[in-house]
C-alpha cells in the first residue's frame, strides 16, 4: 500500500513536507466577501490544487522539473467569513511572517482584495517595489457603494501605498471612466487589451528591481476561463498568458513575489479554469522562484 499526500490533490503537486525545507510557500486565501457580481472564489485554491494532480512535473518551455524548486504547499489560511478588515489583517500577519523568514510568497485567491495587504507586507521589506498587475478590470476605484474595502479597489490602494509610478497594469478592459482617468493622471502605467506585447517593452525599465506580481485569471477571455466572477469578454489566450509568464521569468527583475487570485470553480463545470491556473502556478514556481 503506498499513500502520497503531495498528489493527492489536497496540496499542490510535488509539495514538500514542511516549511523548513522550501524557499518558496504557496498559500491559499478564501476569501469572496467582497465581490460585486458573483461569489464562489473561497473555493479557488483548493480546486487549483486538485487540478494540479493532472499536470506533468516538467515544463518545457523552461526547460525546468519541479523538483528542482523548493516549495510547501501551507494550505488555506482560517479566514473569519464576511469580516474583510479583519481578514486582511490575518493575511498581512501572515506574509509578514513569510518576508521575515525569506520565504517567495505564491498566493491563491480568493477575489483581488486579498492582494492589497500582501503588498503592504512586502513593501516593508521592498521600498523600491514595483507591482506588474495583469487583469481585465483595473481595481482602481476608491469604494464600491461607499465600502472601502472591495475587490474592484486594490490597484488605487496599491498606487497609494508604492506611488503610481511604480505600478504597471496590462490587459485593462473594463472599469469606470474614472479609473481610466486616473490611470491617465495619476503616472501609473497602464495598458489596455494586451498584455504580452506591452509587458515585454516595459521589462528592461524594471531591470534589477523587486516586483511584486499579481494575476487576476479573468485577464483570459471567458472562451479560456470561464470559471471566474466577474468574466469580462475580449480577453487574452492562454498561450498569451503563459508567454507574459515566461517573458518575466526570463527577465532580469527581483521577483519577489506573486499571485493568482479570482478563480471561481463553480461556474465552470468543465474545470478548464483550473487546469489553466494550475499550469500558471506551475509556471510561476519554475519560473518565478530562483
Ligand atoms: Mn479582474
Amino acid at each position: 500500500m503506498r499513500f502520497d499526500e503531495a498528489y493527492s490533490g489536497k496540496v499542490f503537486i510535488m509539495s514538500r513536507a514542511t516549511e523548513q525545507e522550501a524557499d518558496a510557500v504557496i498559500y491559499g486565501m478564501p476569501m469572496d466577501w467582497t465581490v460585486s457580481f458573483r461569489p464562489g472564489s473561497r473555493f479557488g485554491p483548493s480546486r487549483i490544487r486538485e487540478a494540479s494532480i493532472g499536470l506533468e512535473e516538467y515544463s518545457p518551455y523552461l526547460n525546468r522539473h519541479l523538483e528542482e524548486v523548493r516549495y510547501h504547499d501551507a494550505g488555506d489560511l482560517l479566514l473569519p467569513f464576511g469580516n474583510a478588515a479583519r481578514s486582511l489583517e490575518i493575511i498581512e500577519g501572515y506574509m509578514d511572517d513569510l518576508m521575515k523568514q525569506g520565504k517567495f510568497p505564491l498566493g491563491l485567491g480568493g477575489e483581488h482584495l486579498v492582494t492589497w495587504p500582501v503588498i503592504q507586507s512586502v513593501y516593508k521589506s521592498y521600498p523600491d517595489l514595483a507591482v506588474i498587475h495583469i487583469d481585465a478590470h483595473a481595481d482602481l476605484r476608491e469604494e464600491y457603494e461607499g465600502e472601502v474595502l472591495s475587490h474592484s479597489t486594490p490597484i488605487r490602494k496599491t498606487c497609494g501605498l508604492i506611488g503610481a509610478e511604480n505600478v504597471y497594469s496590462f490587459g485593462i478592459r473594463s472599469g469606470m471612466r474614472e479609473e481610466f482617468e486616473y490611470a491617465e493622471q495619476s503616472g501609473m502605467h497602464m495598458f489596455k487589451f494586451d498584455v504580452q506585447a506591452p509587458l515585454e517593452k516595459v521589462l528592461p525599465e524594471l531591470s534589477g528591481r523587486p516586483v511584486y506580481v499579481t494575476i487576476d485569471i479573468d485577464v483570459l477571455d471567458p472562451a479560456y476561463a470561464p470559471g471566474t466572477g466577474t468574466a469580462e469578454a475580449g480577453g487574452i489566450s492562454s498561450k498569451e498568458l503563459l508567454a507574459s509568464i515566461h517573458a518575466m521569468a526570463e527577465s532580469d527583475m527581483n521577483i519577489v513575489g506573486a499571485d493568482l487570485v479570482e478563480v471561481s470553480p463553480a461556474y465552470d463545470t468543465s474545470e478548464k479554469t483550473q487546469i489553466a491556473a494550475s499550469k500558471f502556478v506551475r509556471e510561476m514556481l519554475l519560473g518565478f522562484v530562483k
